[in-house]
């Protein structure tokens, strides 16, 4: 398959991308038409694939994604078994916030080969969970404990680490429909010690949430939620 050079394209945009997610067990045929062909007619950048329980086999949903856009797949594995060689890369995430090992490297091992012969873009990511007032998907499954809400301090130290350790973006994480988005400080405060793009997630749910976000610094927003029970929110961003 030919390689996008998704990385480049972040590095290079000047506009603060938006990310759809994609969770493949609430969706079907019918309604993953309405919703490519939704993103197709607006402003989205990248379509991410990933939940964090699997009923539906991710290869065939997102050989549908493809069969009908050109915006660039990126899988956003919620486990090994998400991992799909018809995407055109994965976010490698290490769970930096968390200290469970099987998220920091064990998983990883178990992927390794099947990653490299899968031939795609790989993109080292820091996975940093934020709190967000409720226990999220996330959190639970992935065993850890997320930064407090506030702990502005031992974000960006972490966020530094991350960097550090060579990984090429970070994403803060609320948890997929959380309570209380990441807030603004937290953003602007992790934009200002890194280099490397940070994605923003978790309980985004309006055109004005996005440009909270974006200007606090993010580089990539990243919606699911929101456009899964509304699809017609798509229209915002034309
Ligand atoms: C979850 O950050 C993503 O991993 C998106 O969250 O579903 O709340 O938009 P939402």
């Amino acid at each position: 398959m030919e390689k996008l050079n998704i990385y480049k394209k972040i590095l290079a945009s000047k506009k603060t991308m938006l990310a759809a997610l994609i969770d493949p067990d609430k969706y079907n045929p019918e309604n993953i038409c309405k919703i490519i062909s939704a993103a197709n007619n607006s402003l989205i950048d990248l379509i991410f694939v990933g939940g964090s329980l699997i009923q539906t086999g991710v290869d065939e949903i997102i050989k549908q994604i493809k069969e009908k856009t050109k915006i660039p797949v990126l899988i956003f594995p919620g486990s090994v078994l998400q991992i799909s060689k018809k995407a055109d890369g994965m976010l490698l995430l290490s769970l930096i916030s968390g200290r469970n090992p099987e998220f920091l490297i064990g998983n990883h091992v178990i992927a390794a080969r099947f990653i490299k012969k899968c031939n795609f873009e790989v993109i080292p990511t820091g996975y940093i969970i934020i709190e967000s007032g409720k226990t999220t998907s996330v959190e639970y499954i992935s065993n850890t404990k997320p930064i407090p809400y506030n702990k502005y301090d031992i974000a960006v130290s972490t966020a530094i680490a991350g960097e550090l350790l060579g990984l090429k973006m970070i994403y803060l994480e609320a948890g997929s429909g959380a309570k209380l988005k990441i807030n603004t400080k937290m953003i602007s405060e992790v934009k200002k010690n890194i280099s490397i793009p940070l994605i923003v997630g978790g309980g985004i749910n309006s055109k004005a949430d996005f440009i909270k976000a974006k200007n606090a610094g993010a580089n990539i927003v990243v919606i699911g939620t929101a456009f899964e029970k509304n699809i017609s929110l798509l229209e915002q961003f034309k």
